[in-house]
């Protein structure tokens, strides 16, 4: 295993086992228990899953160690069935090849080989401590190293063995990870973005409500969460990027990185949200994106009559599927490559992304985009829909109270709320709150950057001494009024009202 990835790091990281079997794992369980993971470890579930699997791998070595010791081979069957594992796993990966193949096998191999090794000479060094030492004087006071049976220390030493195992996958994993990714890094920090030839409409000043502690209108890339079901960020050279567009179309369009710096690129102010945010919950991020109009793209390759959707494909075969007319009628679609005027960050799909305004990620956003493929939604399903969530996902009007914070008390008199609310490529028209059940009373609403991000909202309320309970809702500017009734993220987004408890103190 630790040489797997050792090859792997050197090779490609997407062709790493443990990789491999983490990604097949993702793909494999239930959206409940994914959902669960998301919620339990936010976007920390990957390191959770790494750390949950590295655990399983040492305990195997520990196991096969044992075995091997008791009976020759039984060692090496664990470690075949595990290499058998990893083998499959690597098969049902998108990036599956030969070396990949080879990579598992020959990894099994040479395991088989050092654990035959390494138990051979801990049985040896157990027999010799066995026996009777012929230069040691019988002193009553051995030391503990002789008092030891050998059995016992044997078994130390194995378990030694798999701990240090263990922490060489952990070692050896987090390597490969920074490895990879250093690559890719240093190929990012060589891209120059050109000049918009349109530039982002300037934020207005009144877009800020001007509440201290407030969400920022803009989200630094650091702060932007990210939700993928990539266990190794992909690394995607942005000098051999190709995007494919592909289907039902007049022509095939291929489109290199230097092909798409070239053309005239647009910077929008874009909220994307995650189908899997709670009801105000914190998977949404606001951003500055640079990128190419995807209907002009489209329009390039000139799609069929019938075609209503456009599966769109990442470097490590994730897929979504998007209303193909969302992509032709006007809205800023894009395909970018500049994030808060910087190149994508890796993580948030370096070299090129999806963003489409209106629409949750899963259904849009593709990261690491190499494919367009013009399709109808009867012929083709994209990565989530069978795992329980709604083939399409309009992104659910919604609002947020972020201020004051967290149940800390507050003072009596007047208390300022704030927040934010959206309804992409609707806009918000009106926000309300109201205390303990009663009457909704307008909030003061800021100008939105575009119809296509979140505004944000105030509003001071008189209270004295006590409890209550605040709510808030938005509508949009068709006149929706946000869902009330509270449901949960799958299908096709969480519905209800974000619902907080303040504690007043004199
Ligand atoms: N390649 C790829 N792109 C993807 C995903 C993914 O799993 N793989 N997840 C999508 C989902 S569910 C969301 S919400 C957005 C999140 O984008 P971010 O991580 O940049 O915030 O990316 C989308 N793009
Ligand atoms: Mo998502």
């Amino acid at each position: 295993m630790v040489l797997g990835e050792l090859l792997a790091a050197v090779f490609s990281p997407s062709l790493s086992p443990v990789t491999a079997v983490g990604g097949a794992v993702i793909d494999a369980v239930p959206p409940g228990v994914k959902d669960w993971a998301v919620a339990v470890f936010g976007t920390a579930d990957k390191v959770a899953l790494l750390a949950g699997m590295a655990l399983v791998i040492a305990g195997f070595a520990v196991l096969a160690g044992v075995v091997e010791d008791r009976r020759r081979y039984a060692g090496a069957a664990v470690v075949g069935v595990f290499g058998l594992a990893g083998l499959a796993a690597v098969l049902t990966r998108a990036q599956a090849n030969v070396n990949a193949m080879s990579l598992a096998v020959f990894t099994a191999v040479v395991a088989v080989v050092l654990l035959r090794f390494l138990v051979r000479m801990l049985q040896e060094w157990g027999s010799q401590a066995a026996e009777p030492d012929p230069a040691a004087t019988p002193a009553p006071t051995p030391t503990a190293a002789l008092a030891t049976p050998a059995p016992a220390r044997r078994r130390f030493l194995q378990a030694l063995a798999g701990g240090a195992a263990f922490t060489a996958v952990g070692g050896v994993l987090a390597a490969a990870w920074r490895g990879a990714a250093a690559v890719v890094s240093e190929a990012r920090g060589r891209v120059a973005l050109p000049a918009p030839a349109s530039a982002a409409p300037a934020i207005p000043a009144t877009a800020e409500a001007g509440v201290e502690d407030i969400t920022p209108l803009v989200t630094p890339n650091a702060d932007f969460y990210r939700i993928d079901t990539a266990l190794s960020v992909p690394a995607v050279d942005p000098a051999t990027w190709v995007l494919r567009v592909t289907g039902m179309v007049d022509r095939e369009v291929e489109l290199s990185f230097a092909d798409l710096l070239a053309k005239p690129l647009v910077e929008r102010h874009v909220t994307l949200a995650c189908v899997s945010n709670s009801v105000g919950g914190d998977l949404i991020g606001n951003a500055r994106w640079l990128g190419w109009p995807v209907r002009e793209l489209l329009a390039l390759a000139g799609p069929r009559p019938g075609a209503d959707m456009v599966l769109s494909r990442s470097a490590d075969g994730w897929t979504a599927g998007t209303p193909l007319e969302v992509l032709s009628d006007g809205r800023d679609a894009l395909l970018a490559i500049g994030m808060n005027g910087e190149p994508l960050p890796l993580e948030h799909g370096f070299p090129v992304r999806l963003v489409v305004p209106g629409l949750y990620g899963y259904v849009s956003a593709t990261k690491w985009v190499t494919q367009l493929k013009v399709t109808r939604f009867a012929d083709d399903v994209a990565y989530w829909t069978p795992r329980g969530w709604s083939e399409r996902g309009p992104i659910k009007t919604s609002s947020r109270i972020d201020v004051p914070r967290g149940g800390r008390p507050v003072k009596a008199g007047r208390v300022l709320f704030g927040g934010v609310a959206w309804a992409q490529h609707t806009g918000i028209g009106k926000v309300e709150l109201r205390v303990n059940r009663g009457a909704w009373q307008q909030a003061e609403l800021a100008e939105g950057i575009s119809r296509d991000t979140w505004y944000q909202w105030k509003l001071g309320l008189d209270l004295t001494e006590g409890q209550y309970e605040i709510q808030v809702r938005a509508t949009d500017l068709s006149g929706n009024v946000q869902d009330e009734q509270s449901r949960p993220a799958a299908p096709n987004g969480a519905t209800g009202l974000h619902t907080i408890r303040v504690d007043v103190k004199p």
